[in-house]
């Protein structure tokens, strides 16, 4: 049998010195906005994504000018923490070499868009300088690691952190490329042994890992390629649930790909989890699909070979098997807003930000007020996996000052919007993002509206309904998990997906496919008017909607393979 070939992205990084390839040359290269071709693939790596102005697409085709090429930065920033001086830090470099915004991620992170070419070095450095890097925020190795926990609220919400931020470390890759590339280090005289973890292959593709602490889930834990559920007893954390194979990303049209929850395997004591996840990162690496790159993520190694060869594997490669799983429950995926207060006395305010998207806006100098924030701010700020914002670690003095300003600038701690929209996800999308179809974050606010005005006209106003819109399939504000969610197929087009239940443990399912905004509204008219006649007491949308019979687990034109989730307790 001959050989399949490998694709093209995984020949680059294996022949590319450790993620050097020419990127030095690359960004030195004065002729062009872009990189070289190769580059492009190792950029990302370095938390890099090459982009083109979409807005300008046509014009500049016309014109015969090049598109408008610019670069996407994310940090590598585990659980999504960073001090007042990095905000400020932050916000000094997005006006100097970004568009002047920040936009806060669905992995609690943050995105610089609009950076040309000739910036990236110096934004990299000021990064640095803050103590803040970006690698590994892309490319094919552990991605941020994500928790949904305020450590200040118990010592067990301090122990998930700290082992985000352990795992992170662990999984971190290694090479001198980065400092080289970036920040002016003289090359190694030797480059062997560089990446002792992923060597030259590095993983067939994303790797992603989530820790929560039961029943909490607002980073959707299970929507990762690793879900670590933490378990409490006599109110300590003693170890981990560890689930495995979650995912998002599909392609239209290609049943072989689909979104997956992550599958709950067995459990890992506390002192035995970063080696864990090593192990299962080893075992993706060795086993993951390297010849097409849409087989290539953990969930379709698990579904290949299957949940008990997994679990010989993880025996094998760690010399331990997992133990069995404990019992858990996972409740809700949403933020809590406003102020919390927790057992040292410190307070912690929860801010909406719509899409994540930080700048001045007409109606609202969220920028500014956050930037005036941060100068009187002695804690640290939290990103949330739902792209909003906590101001964490407040004292008592700092609290009335901290909210004279949420309430000169009309910041929303959770009061200014409907359930709707506070809880509404959206990803980028255009004009940035090159795989865009439809619109997304420029389209929630108008969206959101026309729903509200729906729930109005249909008595259910005020019913905290999921909404996750995605500008295509690839999920990345989790539409799949949205009681609605929205892919994008085509401008002003959209698919959309019911169903989804509120604790991030049932993904929904395909409604309608290629609708418009008229036919969304049509679609849910009636879902909407049955829901407010025959709701149950304290009963979702999406939990009516099953009961109800108007969804059944196998309805829908293409329905999602989904995998039991062994519930236990
Ligand atoms: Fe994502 C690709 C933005 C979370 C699944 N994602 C992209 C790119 C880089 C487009 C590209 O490849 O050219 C987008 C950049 C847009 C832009 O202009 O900024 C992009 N993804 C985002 C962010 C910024 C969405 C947001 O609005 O917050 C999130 C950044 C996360 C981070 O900080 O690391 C983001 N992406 C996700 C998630 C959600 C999650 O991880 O919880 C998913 C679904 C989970 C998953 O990975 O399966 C997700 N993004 C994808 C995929 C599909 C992957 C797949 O397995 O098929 C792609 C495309 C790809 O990898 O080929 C993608
Ligand atoms: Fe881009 Fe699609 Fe991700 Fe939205 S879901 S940011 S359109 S890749």
């Amino acid at each position: 049998m001959s050989e399949q070939p490998l694709p093209e992205p995984e020949k680059i990084k294996r022949e590319s010195r450790y993620l050097r390839g020419t990127l030095r040359e690359s960004v030195a290269d004065r002729a062009t906005g872009a990189l070289h071709d190769d580059d492009t693939h190792l950029s990302k790596f370095h938390g890099l994504y090459q982009q083109d102005d979409r807005d300008l697409r046509n014009e500049r085709r016309l014109q015969k000018l090049e598109p408008h090429f610019q670069f996407m930065l994310r940090l590598r920033l585990p659980g999504g923490v960073l001090t007042p001086q990095q905000w400020l830090g932050l916000d000094d470099v997005a006006d100097r070499y970004a568009d002047g915004s920040l936009r806060l991620t669905t992995r609690q992170t943050f995105q610089f868009h609009r950076v040309f070419k000739e910036n990236l070095p110096a934004l990299i450095q000021a990064m640095d300088k803050l103590g803040l890097d970006s690698r590994g925020a892309c490319g094919d190795v552990n991605r941020n690691v994500v928790t949904s926990v305020n450590p200040h609220l118990s010592r067990s919400h301090q122990q998930v952190y700290d082992d985000a931020v352990s795992i992170s470390e662990r999984l971190k890759w290694r090479s001198a490329a980065y400092e080289e590339t970036w920040l002016d280090q003289a090359p190694k005289q030797s480059e062997e042994n560089e990446e002792p973890f992923y060597s030259h292959l590095y993983l067939p593709r994303k790797f992603k890992i989530a820790l929560t602490l039961a029943p909490h889930n607002d980073c959707d834990v299970l929507a990762n390629d690793i879900g670590l559920i933490g378990i409490e007893e006599n109110g300590q954390l003693v170890g981990y649930n560890i689930a495995v194979g979650g995912g998002l990303g599909m392609t239209y049209g290609e049943p072989g790909t689909y979104p997956r929850l992550a599958s709950p395997v067995g459990f890992v004591p506390v002192e035995r989890v970063v080696d864990a996840c090593e192990t299962i990162a080893a075992i993706q690496r060795d086993h993951g699909c390297r010849t097409d790159r849409a087989h290539a993520r953990f969930k379709y190694t698990i579904d290949d070979y299957g949940l008990e060869w997994f679990a010989e594997r993880f025996a094998e490669y760690s010399g331990t098997p997992l133990e069995p799983l404990r019992p858990f429950e996972l409740t809700d995926t949403s933020d809590q807003f406003g102020w919390m207060k927790d057992q040292q006395g410190n307070h912690h305010l929860t801010l909406f930000i719509r899409s994540g998207r930080v700048r001045d806006f007409e109606s609202l100098s969220l920028r500014t007020a956050l930037r005036e924030i941060a100068q009187i701010h002695t804690g640290e700020f939290r990103v949330t996996c739902n792209q909003n914002l906590i101001i964490a670690r407040v004292d008592h003095q700092t609290k009335d000052a901290i909210q004279r300003i949420v309430d000169q600038y009309g910041l929303d701690d959770g009061t200014r919007q409907t359930p709707l929209a506070r809880n509404a996800i959206s990803c980028v999308a255009f004009p940035t993002c090159g795989l865009a179809m439809a619109e997304s974050e420029r389209y929630l606010p108008e969206l959101t509206e026309k729903l509200e005005a729906l729930m109005t006209e249909t008595g259910i106003a005020g019913e905290p309904i999921k909404l996750r819109i995605s500008g295509c399939p690839n999920g990345c504000a989790r539409p799949y998990m949205g009681e609605i969610g929205l892919t994008g197929k085509a401008p002003g087009r959209y698919n959309l997906y019911l169903g989804a239940d509120t604790g991030g443990q049932r993904l929904n399912r395909l409604y309608r496919e290629n609708i418009d905004e008229t036919q969304i509204l049509d679609e849910l008219r009636p879902l909407f008017q049955r829901f407010a006649s025959e709701k149950e007491s304290k009963e979702s949308f999406s939990g009516f909607l099953y009961r109800s019979a108007i969804l059944t687990p196998d309805e829908g034109p293409e329905s999602f393979h989904e995998p039991l989730i062994a519930r236990s307790g």
